[in-house]
């Protein structure tokens, strides 16, 4: 099955605990992969089109036959059940769509579950939010690990020149809920600004507030 495939990759009828064996894989720092890995999946500007605020800036990218990766991932084959633990490398390949940078699609997890980031190369940042709308950002850069608590939705920006790889690891049962970022977005976008990221609302969303 392909990695992070929404509610359909829990194993809702597994029994309570699956024993599965030890094993080793080799983290590829230079690469961004994992050696040897069971599954990948790469996520083309046209898969998540709509994730980007500037949508005449899709249109005209897609429309000139282009369709970046705007990330890759590998992931080993971990079972999707409680008490195991799935990891994931990911790299966000650099540059913007409009002047907001690529970024991943961003989630929730189906069951409210921490997950631990770990930084290997590149310059990014990691919005995250949680159900009650707090909103904070910090810096995913190499060595950097980032903890996120259940109930917090996370999204990876790269805000470097050069590729940003990352480690996920997350539990084996979490789900990946697309659908409520998809609808709601994060209320926070990360542009790139002429004295480097700039963290802030989009603009259709702060005039909204200034009429409040
Ligand atoms: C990460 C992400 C990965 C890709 O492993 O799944 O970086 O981002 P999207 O899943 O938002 O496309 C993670 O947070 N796993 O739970
Ligand atoms: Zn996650």
């Amino acid at each position: 099955m392909d990695g992070n495939t929404g509610d359909a990759e829990i194993d809702h009828d597994a029994a309570v605990f699956v024993a599965s064996r030890p094993f080793q894989v080799m983290l590829d720092f230079a690469a961004g992969s994992l050696t040897p890995f069971s599954g990948s999946f790469v996520r083309h500007l046209s898969d998540m089109a709509s994730s980007y605020e500037d949508q005449e800036a899709v249109k005209k990218v897609l429309a000139s036959g282009d369709d970046p990766v705007i990330y890759k991932s590998y992931y080993p084959d971990v079972p999707k059940q409680p008490r195991h633990m799935a990891f994931l490398t990911t790299t966000i390949e650099p540059g913007t769509v409009g002047s907001e940078f690529h970024m991943t699609r961003g989630h929730h997890h189906y069951r409210d579950s921490a997950e631990l980031y770990v930084g290997m190369f590149g310059e990014g940042i990691m919005i995250m939010e949680s159900r009650q709308g707090d909103f904070v950002q910090e810096e995913l850069v190499a060595r950097a690990l980032i903890y996120v608590p259940p109930g917090w939705a996370h999204r990876t920006v790269n805000t470097g020149s050069g590729p940003l790889s990352f480690l996920a690891a997350y539990f084996g049962d979490a789900g990946h809920d697309y659908g409520s970022i998809d609808k709601t977005g994060f209320s926070r976008r990360v542009y790139r600004g002429d004295d480097g990221p700039q963290v802030r609302r989009p603009e259709s969303i702060a005039r909204a507030e200034d009429q409040l």
